[in-house]
């Protein structure tokens, strides 16, 4: 049976905000020319190109208080936060292009309120090296892309903690972390603490990405919200170099694929960030492009043979 997907909106973040290297904010248009929009046309999607968000610019400051440049990662994650809100309550599908990490905080806490407004539950899959759950007080770096999941969790300044006005945002047992393999000694505390279910790559060469992804879906139903969040640092350095916090060891190339294929399974993805993307450290346009090959595959193109 073939599927057919809701109309999809590109929303634009071009900003580095939150990364310790800079480059991301030439994510979204490297997506673009690799031929994102066009692949979700030929797979029969409406596909809505919004253009790019407007924010601060990166004045490439050290850290205050722990955390670089607050004031603007709040601005960007606001901005996100409306513009992904406001596409889900038009009953579209809102896919992020960042633009770093830290703004999966904006694009998750609308798709958390979108939830509350419509009696959803909500699964947010965050594919990724790292567990991003980072506080001022332990993080290494005070990059804000280093904290997301914590301040979505209640950790954090009270900015972002509240961006969406309650807090938390997300309970932990809303979430899945699959791919990890880089997570600092204080943030490692905290991630046992809050009980996050990580599916790290010890566990994913363990028992193999099948079986990973079938308990990271479970419970996932025709009630549910599916979000994914998917930060290009996940892949392999070897099929994706171009993000500044490569980290080796990371899915490869038919793996990457196999998790996308079981999320176009499930039927239920509703929202998608595209984060991390630094065509500045690419080898051309290449992880770009296999960021777009990627999508198609979560919009259903491998499973032709099963349809
Ligand atoms: N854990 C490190 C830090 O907090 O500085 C590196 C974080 C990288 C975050 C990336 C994009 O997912
Ligand atoms: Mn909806
Ligand atoms: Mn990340
Ligand atoms: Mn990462």
């Amino acid at each position: 049976m073939s599927r057919s997907f809701p109309p999809v909106s590109l929303i634009g973040a071009p900003t580095d905000i939150g990364a310790g290297h800079l480059g991301a904010r030439l994510g979204p248009e490297a997506l673009r020319i690799a031929g994102l929009p066009q692949a979700l046309i030929a797979r029969g999607i409406d596909v809505a190109d919004r253009g790019n968000l407007d924010g601060p610019r990166n004045p490439w400051q050290p850290p205050t208080g722990g955390y670089r440049h607050l004031p603007e990662v709040v601005a960007w994650n606001r901005a996100v936060m409306d513009a992904v809100l406001a596409e889900l309550r038009g009953g579209r599908m809102p896919i992020l292009l960042g633009g770093d990490h830290c703004l999966g905080l904006g694009s998750i806490t609308a798709v958390a309120q979108h939830c509350r407004e419509t009696g959803k539950k909500l699964r947010v899959l965050w594919l990724d090296a790292h567990a991003d759950f980072n506080t001022s007080d332990v993080t290494p770096s005070g990059n804000i892309h280093g904290m997301p999941v914590a301040c979505l969790c209640g950790l954090g300044p009270r900015e972002l903690t509240h961006l969406g006005g309650a807090a938390p945002a997300l309970r932990a047992d809303e979430i899945r972390q699959i791919g990890i393999r880089s997570v600092d000694e204080g943030e490692k505390r905290l991630v046992k603490e809050h009980g996050l279910d990580v599916y790290d790559m010890r566990y994913i060469d363990e028992v193999g990405m099948k079986r990973a992804m079938e308990e990271a879906l479970d419970g996932v139903d025709e009630n549910t919200h599916l979000h994914v969040s998917f930060d290009v640092d996940f892949l392999d350095p070897a099929i994706a170099p171009g993000v500044g916090t490569t980290v080796p060891g990371g899915p490869g190339y038919r793996e990457a694929q196999l998790v996308m294929e079981m999320i176009a399974d499930s039927g239920r993805m509703a929202s998608l960030d595209i984060m991390e993307l630094n065509p500045v450290i690419d080898t051309r346009n290449l992880t770009a492009e296999v960021a777009v090959d990627l999508v198609e595959s979560l919009f259903g193109k491998s499973t032709l043979m099963r349809d």
